[in-house]
This record gives structure tokens, sequence and C-alpha cells, in this order.
């Protein structure tokens, strides 16, 4: 498939999916929002990958925002469209069976902030500033910003970056629990790899039902969670992967896992 405003490229079992605007910072027009979508699904259908690298194209951004002259003549109506389908397209990332590592590149501002909370990681490079400045256009978070921010960085803060719109830079959002890592803007995506690398030696099976397992546990009560956690744990004693690895830890060598299915 080709794509007129992403970049996608395969790296070994790593795709890595470049979301090139550069000339509008990026900025998530309706295009864009589609093409996420189809990426996402052309991903998902390949089963040798272990893991996905999303970034921005040029200098500058990752993505500075929902393309903003896109709300000039928007009508309520055609806003609900557009909040549910980047709400929908965040929510792929978020179930997709692979991790999503977010290599932020610059100005993660708005739908940019959100999109880069949708990912299982955020690396930042130093020169990287994150915020929801919504309010400043009268309109507030509508691709789940609202709802995932807090969940980063608590209520308290999550409030103060809403309500007043200041930025932050990489360094406070690390602080701040946002970010996993900031790097130099030339070791972002060496670093990035070195995830993906990490993760292409693990089980992709006990990978993927670890994400699934974080991400729907942080959305129900303790015993909930604790009773999902216990039936994907013994669910992975029907595949292979679980006597592969001890095996092999016994015996001292690399196990060969098998692909995901
Ligand atoms: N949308 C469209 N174009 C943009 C955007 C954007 N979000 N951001 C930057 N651009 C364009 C600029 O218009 C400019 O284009 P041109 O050269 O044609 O004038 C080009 O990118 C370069 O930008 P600047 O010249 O402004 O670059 P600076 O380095 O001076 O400033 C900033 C960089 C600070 C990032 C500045 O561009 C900026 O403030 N951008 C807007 C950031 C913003 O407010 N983002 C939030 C947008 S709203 C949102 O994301 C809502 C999500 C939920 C949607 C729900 C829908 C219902």
């Amino acid at each position: 498939m080709t794509y007129e405003t992403l970049i996608f490229d395969k790296k070994n079992s790593v795709a890595v999916v470049t979301i090139n605007r550069p000339q509008a910072l990026n900025a998530l027009n309706d295009q864009v929002l589609t093409e996420l979508g189809q990426v996402l699904q052309e991903i998902d259908k390949d089963k040798a990958l272990t893991a996905v690298i999303l970034t921005g194209g040029g200098e500058k951004a990752f993505v500075a925002g929902a393309d903003i002259k896109a709300f000039e003549s928007m009508s309520p109506m055609q806003a609900v469209i557009f909040a549910e389908k980047g709400q929908r397209v965040f929510r792929m990332i978020e179930i997709l069976k692979i991790p999503v590592i977010a290599a932020v590149n610059g100005f993660a501002l708005g739908g940019g902030c959100e999109l880069a909370v949708s990912c299982d990681f955020i690396i930042a490079s130093s020169k990287s500033k994150f915020g929801l400045p919504e309010v400043s256009l009268g309109l507030i978070p509508g691709f789940g910003g609202t709802q995932r921010l807090a969940r980063f960085v608590g209520l308290p803060r999550a409030r103060e970056l809403i309500l007043t719109g200041r930025m932050m830079t990489a360094e406070e959002s690390l602080q701040a629990g946002l970010v996993n890592r900031v790097v130099a803007p030339e070791s972002l995506m060496s670093t990035c790899f070195e995830i993906t690398d990490l993760i292409a030696q693990r089980s992709p099976i006990a990978v993927s039902r670890a994400k699934e397992t974080i991400n729907m546990g942080y959305d129900l009560p303790l015993d909930e969670g604790l009773h999902h956690e216990r039936d994907a744990f013994s669910e992975l004693f029907r595949s292979r992967d679980v006597s592969e690895g001890v095996k092999a830890f016994i015996e001292k060598r690399k196990p060969q896992f098998q692909q995901l299915v």
C-alpha cells in the first residue's frame, strides 16, 4: 500500500512509521488519520513484525496537533466525526498486538501529545516540547487527552497543563513521568532501536499478552485486573514459547520463540 502523508518502512522486524507533512509540522488532518488507520491495519496483518516506531518527518516536530486549518469551517457534527476518528485510530495503537514507541523529535502538541500518550513508550529528543494548548484555540483536547494525560502525569499536573495550555520541555516531561527517556536528537532513533531489539528477543506472544494485560487492567478494579492477569498467565502455557523459554534457560542457550499468530 502507498501513503501520501506517511512514510512506512520496515527495519528487520520493526515497522517505522513517519508522519510526513513537515511543512505543516506534521499536523493531523483527515488524510493523515485515514492513512494512520490503514498502516496500523497493514502492520497488524504482518505477523513477522515485533514492534512499531512512530515518529515525525522533518527537524521540528513530532506532530504539532490536529490540523488547525480544518477547524475554520467545522460544524459541531463534523467535530464529532473528526474527534471519533482520531480517538478510534489512537485506540488502534493501544490495542495493537505489538508495542508502539513514540520517537518524539520536536513539538508534540495537542493531538500530537495525545498520539504520543496512546503509544506504549515515549522516547523524546532533548529538544522536544509537550503540551495540550487547545484552550488557546477555544477548544479542549479531543483525541483522548483529557482522559489519558492524567494517567501519565497524575490529575494535578494534567489539570495544570490542560487548563493553562502551557508547554513542557523534554526534561520537565521526564520528571513528570510523561516520557520514558530523554536523549540527544542524534541518538533518538538508535535508542528506540535498542529497545525494539530487546523486545525482538522476547516471546512475541508473551509481550503481546503483557501489553494487553497492562492496558486492560488499567481500566479495571484491581481484583478484576488480577483475575485477567491470572487467565492470561495460564493461557500462555498453551503456547510452545513457555516450554521453549524454560528449556533454553536450563540449557543455557537463546530461546527460539514463535511468531505471533
Ligand atoms: N495545524 C496546521 N498547521 C500547523 C499546525 C497545526 N496544528 N502547527 C503548525 N502549523 C503550520 C503553521 O501554520 C506554519 O505553516 P505556514 O508556514 O504555511 O504558515 C508551519 O506549520 C510552521 O509553523 P510555525 O511557523 O508556526 O512554526 P514556529 O516554529 O513559529 O512555531 C509552534 C511552532 C509553536 C508549534 C506553532 O506552529 C504552533 O503553535 N502550532 C499550533 C500548535 C497547537 O495549537 N496545536 C493544537 C492544535 S488543536 C488539536 O490538536 C486538537 C486535537 C483534538 C481534535 C479534536 C477534533 C474535534
